[in-house]
């Protein structure tokens, strides 16, 4: 169960972040209504916010969950691979200093986004991406075996579109795995119920279960369908204006 989530609103820079997409400039207002349904959906599901405004310094800042990774017992503050993106830990982990008494840090040559975690119950898979080497992975694994937890690493770099790993995975608790086709035959998921994601929804694949509820960008119904039929109670989100900076519903927020 999460108790709380750190969100920060996306700023009047937000068009001037990362973006590999073709579907043009966000709407800076329409981002903010977006946002604020997504806060409203968090709070929904029973967590408390923490609501940073806006830091115009870093247009991606919005995307909160590259900045670190939380487990109960403490939190590791990344290095996110793309240089535009390092400025944005220091303000983060100021803010988790008032929640969490251990805060580790990724350092050179590591570095480490948020995006490539993906926590299984006591395991972690760490995608190696374009954002996230080799020796950011190595220094996460060792934090994580120090706390109990295991970890094992999926390299992502062969799957063509990909930015993150939860870009193309989520794991939706109940031993439960959303991921895209070209996910699944990269990696087996020996044990997991699968469930896959079509072609024309791959957006749909990066989804958010929080405390018996499950947040899925609005407009995917084959995804809403297939994850209504396993049991799931979807809380539908639109997201046009962060999938235009490439962005997802897991990276809006942290949760802990
Ligand atoms: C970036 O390219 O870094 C941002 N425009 C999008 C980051 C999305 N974060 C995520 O998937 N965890």
């Amino acid at each position: 169960m999460f108790s709380k989530a750190i969100v920060r609103k996306p700023g009047r820079t937000f068009a001037q972040g990362i973006t590999t997409s073709t579907a043009g400039t966000p709407d800076l207002e329409l981002a903010l209504i977006q946002h604020q349904r997504y806060r409203e959906a968090l709070h929904a599901c029973g967590l408390s916010l923490t609501v940073l405004e806006a830091d115009d310094q870093f247009p991606d800042s919005t995307f909160v969950e590259d900045t670190a990774i939380l487990t109960p017992y403490f939190a590791v503050i990344t290095r996110p691979g793309a240089r535009s993106r390092e400025g944005e830990v220091s303000a983060m982990a100021e803010v988790l200093a008032d929640h969490i008494h251990t805060l580790y840090a990724i350092t050179a040559p590591g570095t480490v986004d948020g995006g490539d975690i993906c926590q299984v119950g006591h395991h972690f898979f760490i995608g190696i991406s374009e954002r996230t080497n080799e020796a950011g992975a190595r220094q996460l694994a060792e934090f994580l075996r120090l706390a109990g937890y295991s970890s094992s690493t999926i390299d992502i770099r062969p799957i063509p579109g990909l930015l993150h790993l939860k870009t193309g995975l989520s794991y939706l608790e109940h031993q439960t795995v959303l991921a895209t086709r070209a996910m699944l035959s990269c990696h087996q998921f020996a044990g997991f119920k699968v469930i896959c994601v079509p072609e024309d929804e791959e957006y749909a694949a990066n989804c958010v279960y929080i405390n018996g509820r499950v947040l899925i960008p609005a407009g995917y119904p084959n995804v809403a369908g297939q994850l209504t039929n396993a049991g799931y109670q979807l809380v539908p989100l639109e997201m046009s204006e962060f999938q235009k900076m490439d962005g997802g519903l897991s990276c809006l927020s942290l949760r802990f």
